[in-house]
């Protein structure tokens, strides 16, 4: 086999935001720009001779042919062996379970997640470490810095390897194992949760549905609920995988779930209804004319763990991303263990997780997991929820009804703004900065925060982070604007998106008094919601009369 060094000039833009690189497949298509990313990923992460990488994707267009790119470059660059999941797939989750029960030097996941496919669509790639999740900053901005001063790549002349049939070939000195990319997956999630329960529970006329949308969890999806657990074939719709997604959103919300939601939401509804994304590490949860969030689901999960064998020995602390409610930490409250509060993006839970501090993490835009993995886990927050339904037997809305009467409600909304122009976003967020002095308060001239109605200012800040176990520092993680009563604003540029900008607000209130419990959450934040309009002049600025999505 004979290795080429291909001179090659950088890229100004390959910058990972916040899970991976994610462009256009056109720009991944241009001559040079994957192979300069993946030897800026080899570059930094110094490869020990002969190990081992874990490869996958979601199986969106561009997949099947980057992963020949990648498999020769591998070769070229001292690896001994990959892992690759048949056809090029391994759902995200699934990808972090294959590093860490082969313990090899990491894995590469192409997948751009929830953000449409196609030949017109998004292509993403990321690096995890060997703890089987999301490289940490300090190593993104390595690849980065790395990619900036790119003038040469490694990769080998060799024939594309067969990637529909599982077994070893060679490339090279490099094997190439074509592994079954659900079976481990399965595997573990057998090990965590009571099977029989739950196929008792499907065995007794109590109805699911699982839409895959079209995206990676298909397949898994079929293993787990219908092979496994004996729920009918037709419970998991959209199962086939297709390259664009049928030209759909593969995003797990009420918007894009739309197939799903009117099932639910209409005569003779399923008893529980769930999605996941493109790549399978989010989740969406539906009762029978229910929508339980995201932020909700990480707390009645985290109250319920010990109705779930894996986590009966108790749980070690939770941890959610800051605009996630604080309805987890209530909970973490209660069970006495501590709750952390990270940026956003999975990659700042894996120090907590992997020094023992956390046990269950969550993310409000439909993210949930645990230390089984370093991922989110989209089919394993399904599988937590089944095992909570077949223990209590009880409908998903009475079980979130009675939280809140215990704990309280967290009223949470999200607005996304989505595909302005950058210059106007950064806008909005540079005049929030300038407006921090005048609407918090001010002792020293004895002056209380802001008043807008019965809601009070208490303080403003752009949140940054101190990790509790390496002590690095991320600044510039969301404009926060918390009020005295605990409700809270808060803006975000997103770090996924590939076109424009997209601003993200997140509005929160706390609601004790169960009769207020009924309201719809747009309703009930209905003033904050007015607040962040008029203190942020983002319809002066951007133009836009109302959110593209709300969740
Ligand atoms: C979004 C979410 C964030 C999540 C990230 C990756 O990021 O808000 O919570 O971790 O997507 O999820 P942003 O920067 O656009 O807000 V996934 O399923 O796209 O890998
Ligand atoms: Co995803």
């Amino acid at each position: 086999m004979q290795i080429r060094m291909v001179a090659t000039t950088p890229f100004t833009d390959q910058k990972p935001g916040t899970s991976g690189l994610r462009k256009r497949v056109q720009a991944f298509r241009q001559p040079h720009y994957l192979e300069n990313f993946v030897q800026s990923i080899f570059d930094t992460i110094d490869v020990p001779a002969g190990a081992t990488l874990a490869l996958g994707g979601d199986g969106r267009h561009y997949n099947r042919e980057a992963i020949q790119v990648i498999l020769k470059m591998a070769a070229a660059n001292g690896f001994g062996r990959v892992l690759v999941g048949k056809g090029g797939i391994l759902s995200t989750p699934a990808a972090s379970c294959v590093i860490r029960k082969y313990k090899t030097h990491g894995g590469i996941i192409l997948s751009a997640s929830h953000n449409p496919g196609g030949p017109d669509g998004d292509f993403g790639i990321k690096y995890n470490t060997a703890n089987g999740g999301p490289a940490p900053e300090k190593i993104t901005e390595a690849i980065y810095a790395a990619s900036k001063t790119i003038a040469q790549y490694r990769i080998a002349d060799a024939p594309d390897i067969a990637l529909d049939e599982l077994g070893d070939s060679r490339l090279g000195d490099m094997t190439v194992s074509v592994i079954d990319p659900v079976s481990d997956y399965a595997e573990l999630m057998e090990s965590l949760f009571d099977f029989a329960a739950i196929r008792a529970l499907l065995s007794n006329g109590f109805r699911i549905r699982f839409d895959a949308m079209h995206a990676v969890t298909g397949p898994y999806a079929r293993e787990i609920f219908v092979n496994r657990l004996g729920a009918p074939a037709d419970s998991v719709i959209n199962a086939e995988p297709l390259e664009d997604f049928g030209g759909g959103h593969p995003d797990p919300n009420l918007t894009y779930a739309h197939e799903l939601v009117e099932a639910l939401y209409g005569g003779n509804a399923p008893d529980f209804g769930a999605a996941s994304d493109g790549d399978g590490d989010r989740n969406m949860i539906l009762g029978r004319h229910f929508f339980v969030t995201p932020s909700d689901s990480l707390a009645i999960l985290a109250a319920n763990a010990h109705l779930v064998p894996g986590y009966q020995q108790g749980l070690a602390g939770i941890a959610r991303s800051m605009p996630t409610s604080a309805a987890a930490d209530r909970v973490a409250a209660a069970l006495g263990i501590p709750c952390y509060e990270t940026p956003t993006g999975w990659k700042f839970f894996g120090n907590l997780m992997d020094a023992g501090k956390v046990t269950l993490c969550g993310e409000e835009s439909f993210g949930t997991g645990s230390d089984h993995i370093r991922e989110k886990d989209g089919l394993w927050a399904v599988l937590f929820w089944l095992n909570i339904l077949a223990a209590r037997k009880q409908p998903v809305e009475a079980i979130v009804r009675e939280h809140w009467a215990r704990f309280g409600r967290n009223v949470y909304s999200r607005h996304d703004y989505e595909g302005i122009p950058i210059d106007a976003a950064n806008g909005v967020m540079q005049r929030l900065h300038d407006r921090f002095a005048e609407l918090q308060a001010c002792p020293e001239q004895g002056r209380g925060g802001a008043q807008f109605g019965h809601l009070q200012v208490r303080r403003c800040d752009d949140f940054s982070y101190t990790d509790p176990v390496d002590g690095s520092v991320s600044q510039g993680q969301g404009i926060r604007i918390l009020f005295v009563d605990g409700s809270r604003i808060v803006f975000r540029l997103s770090g996924t998106g590939t076109e424009g900008a997209t601003l993200r607000i997140y509005l929160e209130s706390y609601e004790p008094d169960v009769s207020k419990h009924h309201l719809d959450a747009q309703q009930a934040l209905a003033t904050l919601i007015s607040i962040a309009l008029g203190v942020s002049e983002l319809r002066q600025r951007t133009g836009r009369e109302r959110p593209t999505v709300i969740t």
